[in-house]
C-alpha cells in the first residue's frame, strides 16, 4: 500500500509525499505534531499538518535564516530565537563563534522532545548539554515582554500565521522585538511565500515598517514550502544587510554552507517585481 501525504497549499494546489511510516503522531496543548519517514526528503516534520522541516531541504532555511544576519552585525554575542523548537536554527547560530549565549523560546516542549529523539542532525543543540545555549519553553510574546535592550540579533523562526503563531506577525510583538534588542540590533523573521501569501506579507511589512528604520525583504529556495519560493523579513535599527555586510568575515568563516555564500547574501535582497509589489510602501 503506497501511503501518500498532502499539505494543501489552498483549496487546489498541496505538496504530497511518499511516506513510509509514521515516528510520532500526538497532540500537544498547542498543536497537531507529526514526524513522518519519507522516501524523497527524508524525516519530515508537520505542525497542524504543516510542512515544518524535512531533513533533505532544511539546512537551506536554516542557513539562511541565520548567517545573513549574523554576518552583517558587527559583533553579535547574544541571540534570541522563538520558535525555533526543531534545533535547526540554534544549530546554525552555533557555528558562529563570537556568539557567546542563544536563548531559544519555544512555546510547544513537545516539539522540542520529539525533536530530540527523531531529528538528532538538527537538535543535537538543544538537548541540554550545550552550555552556549539556554532552553525556555514558553509563549515568545510572554518572555519578550520581560527583555529590555537585551539581544544583538532576534530570530522569529515560526509557523504560517495561524494557530499558536499568529501574534508573531503584529505591530505589538514587533514593538516589542524593538525594545529586546540592543541599539544595533537585527530581527529577522520568516514571512511566508511571496507567491502566494501576498496579503500576509502586505500586512506584515506594514507592521513592521511602522517599527523598524530599516525593513527589507530577501528570498530563499525551499522545494517543500509552499511554491518553493520563501522569503524573510530583515528589519534593523541600524544596520543595512547589503551595505553592512561584513564580507571578509563571511569569506574566511570556518565553517561549510550548502546554501549559503557572499554571493547569495547580496543576490537574495533582489526581489522578482511581484514579490516587491506585495511589499510596497
Ligand atoms: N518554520 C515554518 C515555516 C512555515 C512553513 N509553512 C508551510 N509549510 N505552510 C519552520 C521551522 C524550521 N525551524
Amino acid at each position: 500500500m503506497d501511503l501518500w501525504y498532502t499539505e494543501k497549499h489552498s483549496d487546489n494546489v498541496g505538496i504530497t509525499m511518499k511516506t513510509t511510516r509514521t515516528l510520532f503522531s500526538g497532540k500537544s496543548e498547542y498543536q497537531q505534531l507529526d514526524i513522518v519517514e519519507t522516501l524523497e526528503f527524508g524525516r519530515m516534520m508537520l505542525l497542524d499538518g504543516l510542512v515544518m522541516v524535512t531533513e533533505r531541504d532544511e539546512f537551506i532555511y536554516h542557513e539562511m535564516i541565520v548567517h545573513p544576519a549574523l554576518f552583517t552585525h558587527p559583533n553579535p554575542k547574544k541571540v534570541l530565537v522563538i520558535g525555533g523548537g526543531d534545533g535547526g536554527t540554534i544549530r546554525e547560530i552555533m557555528k558562529h563563534p563570537e556568539v557567546e549565549l542563544a536563548v531559544l523560546c519555544e512555546i510547544d516542549g513537545l516539539v522540542i522532545e520529539k525533536s530530540i529523539e527523531f531529528l538528532p542532525s538538527m537538535a543535537a543543540d538543544i538537548d541540554g548539554n550545550n552550555p552556549r545555549v539556554k532552553l525556555h519553553v514558553d509563549d515568545g510574546l510572554a518572555y519578550i515582554r520581560e527583555q529590555q535592550n537585551e539581544f544583538d540579533i532576534i530570530l522569529v523562526d515560526s509557523t504560517d500565521p495561524i494557530g499558536p503563531a499568529v501574534g508573531l506577525f503584529e505591530k505589538d510583538f514587533y514593538t516589542l522585538v524593538f525594545t529586546a534588542l540592543k541599539d544595533d540590533g537585527i530581527m529577522i523573521a520568516q514571512s511566508e511565500s511571496p507567491f502566494y501569501h501576498a496579503v500576509i506579507q502586505k500586512i506584515m511589512y506594514r507592521n513592521l515598517r511602522a517599527v523598524f528604520p530599516i525593513v527589507e525583504m530577501y528570498q530563499a529556495f525551499i522545494p517543500t514550502y509552499p511554491s518553493g519560493f520563501w522569503s524573510f523579513a530583515f528589519a534593523s535599527k541600524t544596520c543595512h544587510p547589503c551595505n553592512d555586510f561584513d564580507h571578509d568575515r563571511s569569506a574566511k568563516r570556518n565553517f561549510h554552507t550548502r546554501y549559503y555564500n557572499q554571493d547569495l547574501h547580496l543576490g537574495a535582497f533582489m526581489l522578482p517585481t511581484f514579490a516587491r509589489d506585495n511589499i510596497a510602501e
